[in-house]
């Protein structure tokens, strides 16, 4: 029986919360759940949770004729500004098979061959920006690569060049995006009462996603009257792409929402991955020279071509490595679709929701073995030795990540340039702070580089390193 799940002590109407670091909500249910075990209750104020942690339970709640996303409070506020787009969807919704269904032909493996060359484009701007700095400078690895997932999703999404590289900080959609992002967490964690009182940030919230409606139409409103330029990007297929099971077409206001949905999807995610592999490889030398190793043999000097970026194995583990111990979006929930049971003991009924605990599936020693905290890519070597449903970083079943394929081809590429043009060095002995907002990045990591040959490799044409002089 439900009621039988361990629950943690209670603080009469505000429920388990004040055992929750309002920072740091996902590494407190982490914590709990190595307290009271792989499933637990806990009581929010007007509403329960339930939380699952073990690789047993996952395979119980990942069975999708069984358990189907839920679309959780706080997805729910991020509605507000995703609406019926991909990830803010339930799967009922007409959109979401519609968009589904037109979209995944732009996710596929094939399709990032057509995105490689725009990929390298904004990993190149990062490898001028890290040659240029000065010895003792450091780098702020997660702004970096901050600027670097956004402009790719941008560049490849829809042809816009947010030119984050150029800027000081970060472009205006971004900061409204974030903020707008923030207050929808803080609205989910106010009780009913503070949050009407909130009412400046409403106000702001109300202006930030206004800002980003119109920024994105005013996009598809260009795009559809330059008409079709032979554009080979998502805003392109949405335009074009018909649903083969409806023949039908995405209408503009989804496609507004799946915009939106892509520039959060895709950018802090994957920059939150690349900062921890980068974290990962300070802290293991012996892991960092094995990297560049496979890098110097793969692409040597040459700007890597789709194909060698396939070939990048160990690097690929790396970045595996870094989402078992550190999945950025650490966290999803299902709900029954009907009355069942977990672990043959516990009745579930139809309508209840579980949310899996990401990061600790990933350290249940059962499957991972006593040596699940440490950082080791080799176990990545053979993923055909890795049972299914204890690796969960992208999700699940239908709806799993779509951007899977896209996001790890932009992280191995990158992170592959940044390999082979840089030493890296760990110069504040660096330690690890988790930073929680939708996503997790490691705080404030920072590290210095030294080119690893005198000249670098890549050509600079002329006319660019002008216009990055000029904005100095
Ligand atoms: C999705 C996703 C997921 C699931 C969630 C839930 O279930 O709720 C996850 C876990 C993820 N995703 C993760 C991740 C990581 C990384 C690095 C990423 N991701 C990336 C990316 C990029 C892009 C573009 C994306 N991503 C996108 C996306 C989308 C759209 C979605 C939704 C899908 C459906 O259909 O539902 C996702 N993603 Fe990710």
């Amino acid at each position: 029986k439900t009621q039988q799940l361990p629950q943690p002590k209670s603080y009469g109407p505000l429920g388990n919360l004040p055992l929750i670091d309002k920072e740091k909500p996902v590494q407190s249910f982490m914590k709990l759940a190595r307290e009271f075990g792989p499933i637990y209750q806990f009581q929010f104020p007007g509403r329960t949770a339930q939380f699952v942690s073990s690789a047993s339970l996952a395979a119980e709640i990942c069975d999708e004729s069984k358990f189907d996303k839920k679309v959780g409070p706080a997805l729910q506020k991020v509605r507000s500004f995703g609406g019926d787009g991909l990830f803010t969807s339930e799967t009922e919704e007409p959109n979401w098979k519609k968009a589904h269904n037109i979209l995944l032909p732009s996710f596929s493996q094939q399709a990032m061959k057509g995105y490689h060359d725009k990929m390298v484009d904004l990993a190149a701007q990062l490898v001028q920006k890290w040659a240029r700095l000065n010895p003792k400078e450091a780098i702020d690895v997660p702004e970096d690569m901050t600027r670097l997932t956004l402009d790719t999703i941008g560049l490849c999404g829809f042809n816009y060049r947010f030119n984050s590289f150029y800027r000081e900080s970060s472009h205006p959609f971004v900061q409204k995006m974030v903020r707008a992002l923030d207050e929808s967490m803080s609205q989910t964690q106010r009780l009913g009462i503070q949050d009407k009182l909130m009412v400046r940030s409403k106000r702001q919230y109300k202006e930030d996603i206004d800002y980003m409606f119109n920024l994105v139409d005013e996009l598809i409103k260009e795009r559809k009257e330059a008409g079709d330029q032979g554009e080979d990007d998502l805003l392109a297929h949405m335009l074009k792409g018909k649903d083969p099971e409806t023949g039908e077409v995405l209408d503009d206001e989804n496609i507004r929402f799946q915009i939106i949905t892509f520039l959060i999807a895709g950018h802090e995610t994957t920059s939150g991955l690349l900062s921890f592999a980068i974290y990962y490889l300070l802290k293991n030398p012996d892991k960092l020279a094995k990297a560049y190793k496979e890098v110097d043999e793969v692409i040597g000097e040459e700007t890597p071509t789709y194909k060698q970026v396939k070939k990048l194995k160990y690097v690929r583990m790396v970045l595996n490595e870094a989402l078992r111990l550190w999945p950025t979006a650490p966290a999803f929930s299902v709900y029954a679709k009907e009355n069942t049971t977990l672990e043959g003991r516990y009745e579930v009924e139809a309508g209840e929701t579980f949310t899996l605990l990401i990061p600790e599936l990933h350290r249940d020693k059962s499957v991972w073995g006593e040596d699940a905290e440490m950082f080791k890519p080799d176990r990545f070597k053979d993923p055909s030795l890795i049972p299914s449903h204890v690796y969960k970083p992208f999700g699940n079943g239908q709806r799993a990540c779509i951007g899977q394929q896209f996001a790890l081809h932009e992280a191995t590429l990158v992170l592959g340039m940044v390999l082979q043009h840089f030493e890296l060095e760990d110069h504040s002995n660096y330690e690890l702070d988790v930073k929680e907002t939708l996503t997790l990045k490691p705080d404030e990591l920072t590290m210095r580089v030294r080119s690893r040959k005198e000249a670098a490799f890549i050509q600079v044409p002329v006319q660019d390193e002008k216009k990055e002089e000029n904005k100095r």
